[in-house]
């Protein structure tokens, strides 16, 4: 057989082009060929969305090329792996970045052109993959850009056959798809819902985002694993001592899907995987011996529920038992496949902390420590302190959060039901613990309870951030204040335990999507000013910028560019909202969530007071009115009520405003529907400022200020998260800077009713009270939330300061000469903002891994 497969290779090897070739008649060949044969339409007819899916198989083709000798290269080198987990991803579109990433964006679009197509045109057929809520899912998305680019080793299960016949010809050691780096999470059928906006309110729609195929994915029919659930522990008779089994009461199955990630500049791709629920291949004979085939048959299907659809809520976990499945299902698929694949190659588990670690993104995958301590003790046989030594050494932990409601906490009932031996394990790590913090801190019961694992109350419950903390090496937070909000308040108890965990990575965001991939003018003009399109990859080449910041010609080109950017968001604006806007007006922009922390509501009430002063001046005195087109975009979770009243009052602003020919082109208000990464990739580059404005304290980073600063856009911001950082990379006097500090606002809020607030403050809540925008009963309990004693976010006491920074970015805007150099300080400084330089930070700080580059 061996002779046989070595005949058969050398044929097929012969066959076989090295690369595929990317001149325009090849990539013309290719795209007709799958014009043809994947999407089975014939060359001679085929629509704008048809040549879309023909492109995306052509890129994806080369894009598994360099997959595989991704594999085949980190197989030989055989370095640390590395497994990122995390619940959510916010890809958005794939083509455009991959083929640029790939470095053949513009042989496309040549080779597109002769056969009358663009590839702008075709880059807008792809939906957006919405598996993910906001800031988090977004960032992971971003990391997985670096960590491909920075040939940071990362793992792929290849088409095996291949690779194995591939590796026997170049006498490579054997295939056993051995990985570097994974990168896990769920495969939602349904992603984030979208908006529609029916007479000013939100309503939700299902993102059935599969329902035109998804050609950046490859399904692993082959990977799958058992996922158990329910059941009962018994006890069993072991080695003339007892030991625990679980004798679970569901198997689901879980299925591999591989999506291959892109590097820039290099050959390195690296996989997402993702894993979708299927029913199990077990057959539950009972069932089917009684007859009952459809109802068996129907209660299999079931099983897909579990990955069909992603909580929309990135904040409040409501103890659902749905999304605990969910957490699970991830969490022992991945484990599956790290411990299947250390096996491969290693006969015991001593290495395995020198092999592999495991990084929680944020407590859900955090189930991960309670399996890994199940699969050893009772399904491997390590002593119980030999699996917790494995443990302590291999997870690591990053929060995202200070709000109370985002730490999750999974009532003890729920997890009794559905994953009884997980609990028992979970009661018997926290009791070692507490034992040993007992000998540690004496017996300061306050202490103790607030540090257990456990929560005794009302629902007992299981604290998920407490059971990372204790498990993991490190823990880290998103920006320098968060982490010191960690320390001195939401984990201050443990740092003072274990000061030497906690530490923190400033976000970053992904110059390559943000920048090139977004606003490929300004793109093209960085480099043509720098002389280099090193920056790319090298992103605090940027920094080179600010020596031409005076510079007349660099000033007219960039207007240019932001000029024309602007253009193209108001044609996106008219054409969604029907609203027409000029722009000469500065664009003034806040997307993201809708959160009472984020202060939308703030932003509201400071375009009305704008609107009433507009109305009440002299007419003579408007022309010294510096025209605004504000723009208001974010979703608000379906069952978040007061989000969803911003929402509403935005609009009903926005109504009256556009309809009032006192006003015209001095103030507009647009809230831009179903916001997504698509769309913010339009309106980012056209934005003039920005506004990053939460309570201090409240954003542990926020990385929109950060894809705003990259393309030039000035901040409107309060100290918060990682606009204290931008500040001290670009200075105060490049960003209109107000509000409380962090430090001040516990004692504000102590004030309660007798902290004084603006006259203008209480006049413009009152006009939304009269009913001046409609809607009076509905606005009423929004109006509440600030007035009387129940400004928890500080609206009031913070609206003066607002709308000093708004006067200052006005007058700075006058200035243009001023403004853009602003502008260009702003994209200038952004360098420090890159997710390259955070997934450095970790690499070398946290998981011990170093650069594995594809030679070829
Ligand atoms: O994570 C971002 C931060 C942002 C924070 C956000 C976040 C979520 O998107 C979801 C859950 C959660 O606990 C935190 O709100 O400040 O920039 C990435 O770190």
């Amino acid at each position: 057989r061996g002779g046989e497969t070595r005949v058969g290779v050398e044929r097929m090897f012969g066959l076989m082009d090295r690369f595929l070739k990317s001149d325009p008649s090849s990539l013309q060949k290719d795209i007709l060929d799958h014009v043809e044969y994947t999407v089975a339409r014939s060359r001679f007819s085929f629509d704008d969305f048809e040549a879309y899916q023909a492109l995306a198989h052509s890129v994806r083709d080369r894009l598994i090329e360099r997959w595989h000798d991704t594999q085949l290269h980190f197989k030989k080198k055989d370095p640390k792996r590395i497994y990122f987990l995390s619940m959510e991803f916010l890809m958005g579109r794939s083509l455009s970045n991959s083929a640029i990433n790939l470095g053949i964006r513009d042989q496309y679009a040549d080779a597109l052109k002769e056969l009358g197509f663009e590839f702008e045109v075709l880059a807008e057929q792809e939906g957006d993959a919405a598996l993910g809520n906001g800031g988090l899912a977004r960032l992971s998305a971003c990391q997985m850009d670096s960590l491909a680019t920075m040939d940071y080793p990362a793992w792929g299960c290849i088409a095996m056959i291949l690779a194995l016949l591939i590796s026997n010809l170049l006498r490579l050691c054997e295939w056993d798809s051995t990985t570097a780096l994974g990168i896990y999470g769920l495969r939602y059928q349904y992603g984030l819902f979208r908006q529609v906006i029916l007479d000013g309110y939100q309503h939700e729609q299902p993102d059935y985002w599969l329902n035109f195929g998804n050609p950046w994915e490859i399904e692993r029919v082959h990977v799958t694993y058992p996922v158990k659930f329910y059941g009962t522990v018994e006890d069993e008779n072991f080695n003339g001592g007892k030991r625990k089994v679980w004798l679970p009461g569901e198997t689901v199955e879980a299925v591999a899907y591989d999506n291959p990630i892109p590097g820039h500049g290099t050959r390195n791709t690296i996989t997402l995987r993702l894993w979708a629920a299927k029913p199990s291949d077990q057959i539950d004979m009972e069932s089917y011996n009684t007859g009952d085939y459809i109802n068996a048959v129907v209660n299999r299907q079931r099983a897909e529920t579990i990955s069909s659809v992603l909580y929309p809520d990135d904040r409040s976990y409501q103890g659902k038992e749905l999304r605990l499945k969910q957490q699970y299902f991830f969490v022992s698929a991945s484990l599956q496949d790290i411990i299947r694949r250390f096996k491969d190659s290693h006969s015991n588990f001593d290495d395995f902390p020198e092999k592999v670690a495991l990084q929680l993104n944020d407590t859900h995958p955090s189930f991960a420590i309670a399996e890994v301590m199940r699969v050893l003790v009772d399904e491997e046989h390590l002593d119980w302190n030999r699996a917790w030594d494995i443990v302590c050494k291999i997870f690591s932990f990053t929060t995202h959060t200070v709000l109370p409601e985002g730490l999750e906490k999974v009532p003890v009932d729920l997890l009794e039901s559905l994953l009884p031996r997980h609990l028992q394990i979970i009661y018997d790590i926290n009791f070692d613990y507490i034992e040993e913090l007992k000998k540690r801190i004496g017996l300061d019961y306050d202490r103790l309870s607030r540090m257990s694992i456990v929560e005794d109350g009302a629902i007992k419950s299981i604290r998920m951030a407490n059971l990372a903390i204790v498990c993991s090496h490190t823990v880290n937070g998103v920006s320098r204040v968060h982490s010191e909000l960690l320390k001195t308040r939401v984990f201050k108890d443990f740092y003072e335990l274990w000061p030497h965990k906690f530490d923190y990575k400033t976000n970053g965001v992904t110059q390559r999507r943000w920048i090139v991939v977004s606003n490929p003018s300004l793109s093209a003009l960085i480099s043509k000013w720098l002389g280099t399109e090193a920056w790319i990859r090298d992103v605090d080449l940027l920094a080179g910028l600010q020596e031409q910041a005076a510079n007349a010609d660099l000033h007219e080109e960039w207007r240019m560019v932001r000029k024309v950017n602007k253009m193209r968001l108001a044609e996106y604006i008219e054409a969604m909202s029907g609203v027409k806007v000029s722009v000469s007006a500065m664009f003034d922009v806040q997307i993201k969530r809708i959160h009472e922390y984020k202060r939308q509501l703030l932003n509201v009430l400071g375009i009305i007071h704008r609107y009433d002063c507009i109305k009440n001046m002299e007419k003579s005195d408007r022309t010294k009115v510096v025209p605004r087109v504000c723009i208001i975009g974010g979703k608000a979770a379906p069952g978040y009520e007061i989000a969803r009243k911003i929402i509403k009052l935005c609009n009903a602003v926005a109504e009256k405003i556009n309809n009032d020919p006192d006003v015209g082109d001095l103030l507009k208000l647009v809230f831009i529907p179903d916001y997504n990464v698509s769309v913010a990739e339009l309106v980012i580059p056209g934005a003039d400022l920005s506004q990053h404005i939460s309570t201090a304290g409240h954003e542990a980073s926020g990385t929109g200020s950060m894809k705003f600063l990259m393309n030039g856009c000035l901040l409107l911001a309060t100290e918060d998260g990682s606009t204290v950082e931008i500040m001290e990379e670009i200075g105060k006097d490049n960003m209109f800077l107000f509000g409380a500090k962090m430090h001040e606002v516990p004692a504000l809020r102590e004030k309660g009713p007798t902290l004084k607030v603006p006259l203008q403050f209480a006049r413009v809540v009152r006009m939304v009270r009269d009913g001046y925008f409609g809607f009076q009963d509905y606005f009423e309990s929004l109006c509440d939330k600030v007035e009387g004693g129940n400004d928890f976010y500080l609206l009031g006491y913070d609206f003066q300061s607002y709308l000093e920074a708004q006067a200052a970015a006005d007058k700075a805007f006058v200035d243009q000469e001023k403004w853009t150099r602003m502008s260009i300080l702003s994209t200038a400084g952004s360098g420090r903002f890159s997710s390259d330089r955070t997934i450095e930070e970790y690499a070398e700080k946290t998981w011990g891994i170093e650069p594995c580059r594809c030679p070829f």
